[in-house]
């Protein structure tokens, strides 16, 4: 089959690519021109771990073509963003303008899948367009099942996509049972994982489910790590001693909840049943606040803030990755630069330069080691396997604020460490 997949990102790439080395014909389409260039040159314009290795291949055997615009194909794919716009209101723009774009190609027979996570209702309202623009398609009773249409929410995690890819169970919801059982046959040509099937509002929630689930658990080690630096009790040791009841299982604080799906995804239920949500609503709230938090630990610990040399280490969303779209970390910097008179030192391996909006500012990009020896102020941000390698040696002097607890997680109680490292 052809297979034309509409947003070439950090999941329509690693599909597309997936796709092609399974040895369907991927034609991949982006509004990003230097995206498209990129790739038909066999190169990737986001980093994942070995992507690039399989797009070269799968592009020098002619497996996959990028474009601007969509081709005929049996399969269409849409994989395009679905932020927030003002008050946390889904932003439907691209999941119309990418079905917009290929409802002049789509054919009888052939199938659509909306893999972007999607508020409960997108897919049956994708189905709407479609039909009306291209009424030769209708699927009402006499002429069913001209086009299927289903949702199949991705769930991969950046870092691990290529393996993800492959191996996770797929929820598979059709707007009728004819197009779920299309599209589970599809996925199950490829994904090693189960191919659950349903319809599609409720596939739609499930995916957000997922997120909230993990914005919620992730809301409930923030409020302790709060509550923890209030009582002078150390919220990793805490978490780990808890932990050992069988049945509880703590996430991890950090510095708030970065990426574009975690942070996002909940306050889409929240917008579908704003009454009920409470929960869901307030732990949004909670991981929201704790850059706030920390924030005012660093202010607190800079006595003296014309001078105080303050070295944030990370700012991308999570370790080992070089994301750093909503990322909490970075958000900590630029409000930082913007309280403090002195020049924040920032420390991000897999960065070569700051993003635009942390330029022209109080900030300076350099390395760890010139962090280590010029800082006074440590701010671990992001656990990122670089910053995992510091010998604690070499930073014992120093007034460390450890939002991701590397150097206090795994090691016993012990007072003279609590009292150095401020956890939060
Ligand atoms: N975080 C914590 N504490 C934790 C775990 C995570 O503070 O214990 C923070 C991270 O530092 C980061 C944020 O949460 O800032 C999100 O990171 P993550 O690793 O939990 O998730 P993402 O955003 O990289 O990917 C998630 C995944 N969803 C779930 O694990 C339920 C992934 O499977 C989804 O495909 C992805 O969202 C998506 O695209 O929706």
């Amino acid at each position: 089959s052809k297979i034309c997949i509409v947003g070439l990102g950090y999941i329509g790439l690693p599909t597309a690519a997936v796709l092609a080395d399974k040895g369907f014909t991927v034609h991949g389409v982006d509004v990003n021109e230097e995206a498209v260039r990129l790739i038909n040159n066999g190169q990737v314009h986001i980093y994942e771990p070995d992507l690039e290795k399989v797009v070269k291949k799968v592009v020098t055997a002619g497996k996959l073509t990028a474009d601007i615009e969509p081709i005929k194909a049996d399969i269409y794919i849409l994989a395009v963003p679905t932020p927030f716009k003002e008050k946390h209101k889904p932003d439907m723009a691209y999941v119309e303008s990418a079905t917009k774009s290929i409802i002049p190609y789509i054919e009888p027979g052939n199938l659509i899948i909306l893999e972007s996570t999607s508020p409960i209702g997108t897919t049956e309202k994708m189905a709407e367009w479609i039909l009306n623009e291209r009424p030769d398609l209708s699927m009402d009773e006499r002429k069913s099942n001209q086009i299927f249409i289903s949702h199949c929410p991705e769930r991969v995690l950046p870092g691990k996509i290529l393996k993800e890819l492959i191996e996770n169970d797929r929820t598979v919801g059709g707007i009728n049972k004819m197009s779920t059982q299309k599209t589970a046959e599809f996925y199950e040509s490829f994904v090693e994982g189960e191919v659950l099937q349903t319809n599609a509002k409720t596939a739609e929630l499930t995916k957000l489910t997922e997120n909230t689930y993990r914005d919620v658990n992730i809301a409930f080690a923030n409020e302790l790590s709060m509550i923890c630096d209030d009582q002078e009790i150390d919220v990793w040791e805490l978490i780990r001693l808890a932990n050992h009841h069988p049945r509880v299982d703590i996430l991890q604080p950090g510095p708030g909840v970065g990426g574009h799906c975690i942070a996002v995804d909940p306050w889409f239920i929240v917008d579908a049943a704003p009454e009920r949500a409470q929960l869901i609503y307030t732990a949004r709230n909670v991981n929201d606040s704790k850059p706030n938090f920390v924030i005012d630990k660093i202010k607190e610990a800079a006595t003296d803030p014309a001078h105080s040399k303050i070295a944030c280490l990370g700012l991308a969303f999570k370790a080992n990755i070089d994301d750093l779209r909503e990322s909490p970390a970075l958000e900590i910097v630029k409000d930082l630069a913007e309280m403090l008179p002195s020049t924040i030192y920032v420390v991000e391996p897999h960065i070569s330069e700051l993003p635009s909006v942390l330029r022209n500012k109080n900030i300076e990009l350099i390395n760890t080691e010139d962090a280590i020896a010029n800082a006074d102020i440590l701010v671990i941000l992001v656990d990122h396997d670089y910053f995992k390698a510091i010998d604690k040696n070499s930073i014992k002097e120093k007034h460390i604020i450890d939002t991701r607890g590397l150097y206090t997680k795994s090691e016993p109680y012990d007072n003279a460490a609590t009292e150095k490292y401020l956890t939060v």
